[in-house]
């Protein structure tokens, strides 16, 4: 149920990461109450600080904690960045001795292992708090139960489950990334509202409004790494850094799809006004290209070619190794039906400017050959719309088709989508 009316049931209303994303992380400092028991008001406080670290913390999870006592905020604390003290440490540390006898309110399963801090069960247990609330388990397999259970046999009493949907969507990404190996993917296009992204003759800049383009650098902040494929490099050459938004050193890292191994060493996101590092998939083994390429600071790695392209399941696999939990899909076409059809995407974002661009030989958002029957095309659902000055965005969760013949429709799309591509365009400089 998330029809409340109450201003917390919009906590319960979160459809994932970019709603996030587009909340306000530095809110009032205590929620409205109306309606809502008080371990939901404190734990929504709890999940509000949380959010404080917004893209800064994987691949940890964001948390926040509350301490009350008598009725008293006595401490509070949120994880600030992967190494640095967990959220209950920080809030215990505010609250010092008045911690004994109070409630801790946390919004992930405190950790009951040694990592790159130690066990926050200890630091609980020694504080002498006698009521923990969760709102929800920790997916991470050192913990996943363990922290509560610990807590319990200590003689505390733990609650848990208050306001988890909120908490579950909070940490998607992380959740995704540490039980299934896969990234949270969100893809994101810009098009005219005949579903255009370039002109016949590739120009692209600027379809959508400035509203729109900073939305989408500050979606890029939030993020572990943008994916691009070599077309959007050949015929854009977008530098692929984040620009008006809060940046991250090392973040996001731009991943590029390039299965021939065509990225030109002069290409703008690989030049020194791009710092984050840059990884190229590709099918291809040519050491040569690999070394001039290393020499303008990319990394290529290489994958087995899957129907002649670089498979992107096993590429995702292998960025959440290095720690990407959560990647933006930026195109082009070819790239974004690619990922629908190896259902890579969890969630898609269009950016729909009020512009006709026309002609049949215009590219549209996503190339393939499109569903055959309605009944295998891809549906959205959890949809939200937006304005966004003269645009209007549109962001929802991806449900694939079920059943085998749905399955198969996804292998012929990539199958097909592989067939002509258009001839690249020269690089163009200065942009
Ligand atoms: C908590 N409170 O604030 C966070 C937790 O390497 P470490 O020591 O930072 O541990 C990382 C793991 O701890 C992470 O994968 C997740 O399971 C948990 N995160 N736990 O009790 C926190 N951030
Ligand atoms: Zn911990």
């Amino acid at each position: 149920m998330e029809s409340h009316r109450t201003p917390l049931s919009r906590l319960g209303r979160f459809t994932g990461l970019p709603v996030e994303w587009r909340r306000n992380v530095n809110g009032p400092t205590v929620p409205r109450t109306n309606g809502i028991n008080r371990d939901e008001r404190y734990m929504a406080r709890a999940l509000q600080i949380a959010r404080r670290a917004l893209g800064r913390t994987s691949p940890n999870p964001m948390v926040g904690a509350v301490i009350v006592n008598r009725g008293r905020v006595v401490g509070e604390g949120y994880h600030r960045s992967a190494g640095a003290p967990h959220a209950e440490v920080e809030a215990l540390r505010k609250a010092r001795e008045r911690s004994r006898g109070g409630t801790l309110y946390v919004t992930l399963e405190p950790c009951n292992h040694t990592g790159r801090t130690p066990p926050c069960c200890d630091a609980i247990i020694a504080s002498g708090l006698s009521r923990v609330v969760a709102a929800a388990k920790d997916p991470n397999p050192l913990t996943n139960g363990r922290g509560l259970a610990r807590l319990r046999q200590a003689g505390i009493e733990v609650i848990t489950g208050v306001l988890e949907r909120a908490s579950l969507r909070l940490n998607e990404p992380f959740r995704k990334a540490i039980t299934s190996g896969m990234p949270f993917v969100v893809a994101k296009v810009g098009q005219s509202l005949d579903g255009k992204i370039a002109t016949a003759s590739g120009q692209s800049r600027w379809i959508s409004s400035l509203a729109s383009r900073r939305l989408a650098h500050q979606w890029r902040s939030r993020v572990d790494a943008i994916l691009i494929g070599i077309n959007t490099v050949l015929q854009d050459d977008p530098l692929l850094t984040v620009r008006g938004a809060p940046r991250r050193s090392g973040r996001p890292i731009k991943v590029i799809v390039d299965s021939r191994l065509r990225t030109p060493t002069t290409a703008r996101c690989l030049s020194s006004r791009s710092p984050a590092p840059t990884l190229i998939a590709t099918t291809v083994r040519s050491e040569t290209k690999r070394r001039m390429l290393a020499r303008c600071g990319a990394e290529v790695l290489e994958f087995p070619a899957r129907q002649g392209r670089v498979p992107l399941r096993r590429l995702c696999r292998r960025l959440v190794r290095r720690g990407v939990q959560s990647i933006l899909v930026e195109g082009g076409g070819e790239v974004l039906a690619s990922a629908l059809a190896e259902r890579i995407v969890d969630r898609i974002a269009f950016f729909i400017a009020p512009i006709l661009i026309g002609g049949r030989a215009a590219p549209t958002s996503f190339s393939g050959s499109g569903a055959s029957h309605l009944s295998r095309a891809i549906r959205l659902t959890d949809v939200t719309y937006r304005r966004l000055g003269p645009d209007l965005c549109v962001e929802a969760r991806v449900v694939y088709p079920t059943g085998a013949r749905g399955r198969r429709q996804g292998a012929r799309v990539l199958q097909k989508s592989r067939a002509p591509r258009p001839a690249p365009r020269a690089p163009r400089a200065g942009r």
